[in-house]
């Protein structure tokens, strides 16, 4: 498999176990666990079962709140929901099946024991709950396996919203939904306030989730606006604690890739234009990611403001289609995105960038660690621009990155802020060209307390060679930061107070 050779990742399932860069502050759990004192929480997940997560921290210098506790709750091995999936039959139509708000539906497997994998997976269609009663789909009894072997998704969603699937985790520490095959993972389209947790996609030949409506004709499908009352919005996608390994495009797709421009397509022999819907609150977090075709994480036309974070991103990219692979972390156009705490590890051998933003200004990406991009660490470029906006850079660690640290395209109206960033050492392979930072004409990049420097070795980490990428003591970093005044930031990328001592560190770890 494609461990890291350099840092030890989170790749027990979920990322939450034995990591030595990427401490935990969440446990596996079936309930939603976003919040715990970071920066940005969202808001409470729309299931009825998940404990609404507590608020973030105003401060930046307080100190988080405990971890959630691993209530494990056994609820989802019980079988005692108002209606089953059946192991043959492909398609559950909400409507047919009369399911109301508020009811559950339990994943039937193959075999007299229903424990057995099945082969033609399920398509929930017309299923729709509400906000303060959303409807749960859970497995049951045993693990719900889909060895797929048609031409779709394993597991597809089809005009459904408010909706919660979940996969009971055991023990071990695997989750209770396992999907491999298909041309992806999981399907959802026309479909909104959707949460999927605790399950492992593996093995498809594209997309790993792919959550998002591709427009047609059919205005419903095209963004919602004063102009097309009846169109798409997709609101609240709450994606986590899912494993997504061997993937041959995206490992997430979520929302769609266009939203300045639009898609073209010809209705009724004319050809035309159609924008594409618009994503409020997508939320992508505690995910662990592992050999995908293209990106590791895509989302587009995230208007309503995002949160990436806690994810866990090993190799990217390696279809080395970068027409269609440029990052481990991909921010398309319309969106407004935090991204923290994430670690993105690239193969020497393949990748593009760590982090590539096309994001609107108000994005922030902090206490993210990137290793071995073989391009560049973050790459940024204004495509939408809201005048008064800017994208606020600070508190990344880079470690070995190819051939730029970072390269600015700000050749618009969107100021980059880049504080408090360290950028440490060269890829092997680099040429003469290198650059730390890259920024182009017109570029207003502000770079203050970073430090960059290509000798790993006196930067004063506790053990780079063994991808302990913390700080010694000793260090120049420590207390070289300047204060970031940026709401809700209070932690680093450990889940330690961000501030100890006169001065924040550089990089995405606070000496302790
Ligand atoms: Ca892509
Ligand atoms: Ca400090």
């Amino acid at each position: 498999m494609f461990l890291p050779n350099r840092v030890v990742l989170a790749v027990t399932l979920f990322g939450v176990m034995g990591s030595s860069c990427f401490k935990p502050d969440f446990k596996i759990s079936t309930q939603s666990t976003l919040g715990s004192g970071t920066e940005a929480s969202p808001s409470p997940s729309p299931s009825a079962t998940a404990t609404p997560s507590p608020s973030p921290s105003p401060s930046a210098t307080a100190t988080p709140s405990p971890s959630p506790s691993p209530s494990e709750t056994p609820f989802a091995l019980a079988c005692n929901c108002d209606f089953y999936t059946n192991p043959t039959t492909r398609t559950f139509d909400g409507v047919t099946k009369g399911v109301q708000p508020g009811q559950s539906i339990c994943l039937r497997g193959g075999g007299p024991s229903y424990d057995q994998p099945i082969s033609v997976g399920v398509m929930f269609t017309n299923l729709n709950g509400t906000a303060s009663q959303p409807i749960l789909i859970k497995n049951c009894g045993s693990k719900f396996k889909v060895n797929y072997t048609g031409g779709s998704a394993p597991i597809e969603f089809s005009r459904v919203s408010f909706v919660r699937m979940t996969g009971y985790t055991f023990a071990d520490g695997s989750p209770g939904i396992e999907t491999s095959g298909g041309n992806q993972g999981i399907k959802a389209s026309r479909t909104s306030d959707i949460e999927l947790d605790h399950m492992y996609i593996s093995n498809t030949t594209g997309i790993g989730v792919n959550v998002k409506t591709d427009p047609t004709c059919d205005v419903t499908t095209q963004r919602k606006t004063v102009d097309n009352p009846t169109g798409f919005v997709m609101n609240n996608v709450l994606l986590h604690h899912l494993k997504v390994e061997n993937v041959g495009q995206e490992g997430f797709y979520v929302g769609n890739s266009h939203w300045r421009l639009g898609a073209p397509l010809t209705c009724s022999g004319v050809s035309v234009t159609v924008m594409e819907h618009d994503v409020n609150n997508a939320q992508i977090y505690d995910n662990v990611i592992i050999n995908t075709g293209r990106d590791g994480i895509q989302l587009g036309s995230a208007v309503g403001g995002a949160v990436v974070t806690r994810n866990s991103i090993n190799g990217v990219c390696s279809s080395l289609d970068f027409n269609y692979c440029a990052s481990g972390i991909q921010l398309n156009p319309g969106t407004i995105a935090t991204v923290s705490r994430n670690v993105i590890v690239g193969n020497p051998a393949w990748g593009n960038w760590g982090i590539q933003t096309l994001a609107t200004g108000g994005t922030v990406i902090h206490d993210n660690l990137i290793v071995d991009p073989i391009f560049g660490g973050i790459m940024t470029k204004d495509s939408v621009i809201v005048p008064g906006t800017d994208q606020k850079i600070f508190n990344n660690t880079i470690i070995r990155p190819g051939r730029y640290g970072v390269d600015s395209v700000n050749s618009q109206d969107m100021p980059v802020i880049f504080y408090n960033n360290l950028i440490a050492g060269i890829h092997p392979g680099t040429n003469a060209s290198y650059k730390y930072i890259n920024k182009h004409a017109n570029t207003e990049f502000t770079d203050e307390n970073n430090i960059y420097n290509d000798n790993l070795a006196t930067i004063g980490f506790m053990n780079p060679a063994g991808g302990d990428y913390r700080l010694s003591s000793g260090s120049a970093a420590v207390n070289g930061g300047r204060t970031i005044d940026v709401s809700g930031v209070a932690i680093d990328l450990d889940g330690n107070p961000r501030v100890v001592g006169p001065k924040p560190d550089i990089g995405a770890y606070e000496r302790q």
